[in-house]
C-alpha cells in the first residue's frame, strides 16, 4: 500500500504525484494542511523529522525527500520507466536532478513565499514571527527568518529570478535536441523541474521564458500528458487559494 502525505500546492508533492500518475499507481491521499501547521505536529514529525511534505509510506515504511521518493518509486515500480537504462545517461539525468534541486527548486520558494505565503503573517511583528512561525520549523527556520513577516527583500527576489532565468536558459539549450530534457525520453528530470515552471506561470512570471520558445513548447507538451491533470488536482495552484502579490517592475528588471 502506498500512502502519500502531501499538500496540493506543494511543488515537492507535485513531483511525486506526477510520478505516481505516470505509472498509474493507486495511492491513499493523506492531506497535510500546511497553513494549519499539521506538518509540525509530533505525529507528522515522527514520520518526517524535517517537518516538510511530501512523505511516502510504502507498506508502513516512510520514505522522505521528494526526489528520493521519485527514484524509489521508479526502482520499485519499473513499469513505465522514468530513468534511462544506460549508466552514462542515468548519470546525466541525475546531474540534471541535482542541478534542479539546488537551483530552481530552492529559487522558486522565494517568490512563492514573497508573493503569496508571507501575506499570512504580515500582521505579526518581527519578534512574534520569529517565535511563533520561524523557529518551530526544523528545516526552514533560517529561510523563514530571512523572509520575515513582510516578505523577502527585493535583492533576494531578484537573485531568485536570476536563478530561474539560468534554469530556463539551460533547459532551452538542452531542448534543442528535445522533445524532453534528456532527448527522446521523458524522464525524472522533466518531472523534477515541472513544478518550478508551473509555479512561475502561477505567479505571473512566465515572461522569464518569453525568449525561450523551446521551453514554452516543452511546458505545453508536459501539460498535454495524461499524468498532468491527475497530479495537478483542483487546488494545486497557489492563485486558486490566496491572492498573488505582483512583483514590481524594478524587482523584475533587477535580475
Ligand atoms: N527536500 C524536501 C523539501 C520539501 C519541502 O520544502 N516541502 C515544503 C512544501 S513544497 C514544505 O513542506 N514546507 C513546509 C514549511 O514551509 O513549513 C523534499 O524535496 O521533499
Amino acid at each position: 500500500m502506498l500512502e502519500l502525505f502531501h499538500a496540493p500546492t506543494s511543488t515537492c508533492s507535485q513531483k511525486v504525484r506526477l510520478v505516481l500518475a505516470e505509472k498509474g499507481l493507486d495511492w491513499v491521499d493523506c492531506r497535510v494542511n500546511l497553513a494549519a501547521e499539521e506538518h509540525l505536529t509530533p505525529a507528522y514529525l515522527a514520520l518526517n523529522p524535517n517537518g516538510v511534505v511530501p512523505t511516502l509510506v510504502h507498506d508502513g515504511k516512510p520514505i522522505v525527500d521528494s526526489s528520493v521518493i521519485c527514484e524509489y518509486l521508479d526502482e520499485v515500480f519499473p513499469q513505465v520507466p522514468l530513468t534511462p537504462a544506460d549508466p552514462v545517461e542515468r548519470a546525466a539525468m541525475r546531474a540534471w536532478m541535482r542541478f534542479l534541486e539546488e537551483v530552481p527548486t530552492a529559487a522558486i520558494r522565494v517568490p512563492s513565499f514573497h508573493q503569496v505565503i508571507a501575506r499570512r503573517y504580515e500582521k505579526l511583528d518581527d519578534k512574534a514571527f520569529v517565535a511563533e512561525v520561524a523557529d518551530m520549523r526544523p528545516l526552514r527556520k533560517h529561510f523563514y527568518r530571512r523572509m520575515g513577516p513582510q516578505g523577502f527583500s527585493s535583492a533576494d527576489v531578484s537573485a531568485s529570478l536570476d536563478e530561474l532565468a539560468l534554469t530556463v536558459a539551460r533547459m532551452e539549450k538542452a531542448l534543442e535536441r528535445g522533445p524532453w530534457l534528456m532527448g527522446a525520453r521523458f524522464t525524472l528530470a522533466d518531472i523534477v523541474v515541472t513544478p518550478s515552471i508551473d509555479r512561475m506561470s502561477d505567479l505571473g512570471l512566465s515572461s522569464i521564458w518569453d525568449k525561450a520558445p523551446g521551453v514554452a513548447d516543452w511546458y505545453a507538451r508536459v501539460r498535454a500528458r495524461p499524468s498532468f491533470d491527475v497530479a495537478y488536482m483542483k487546488g494545486s495552484r497557489l492563485s486558486e487559494r490566496e491572492p498573488v502579490r505582483p512583483l514590481s517592475k524594478e524587482t523584475m528588471d533587477a535580475r
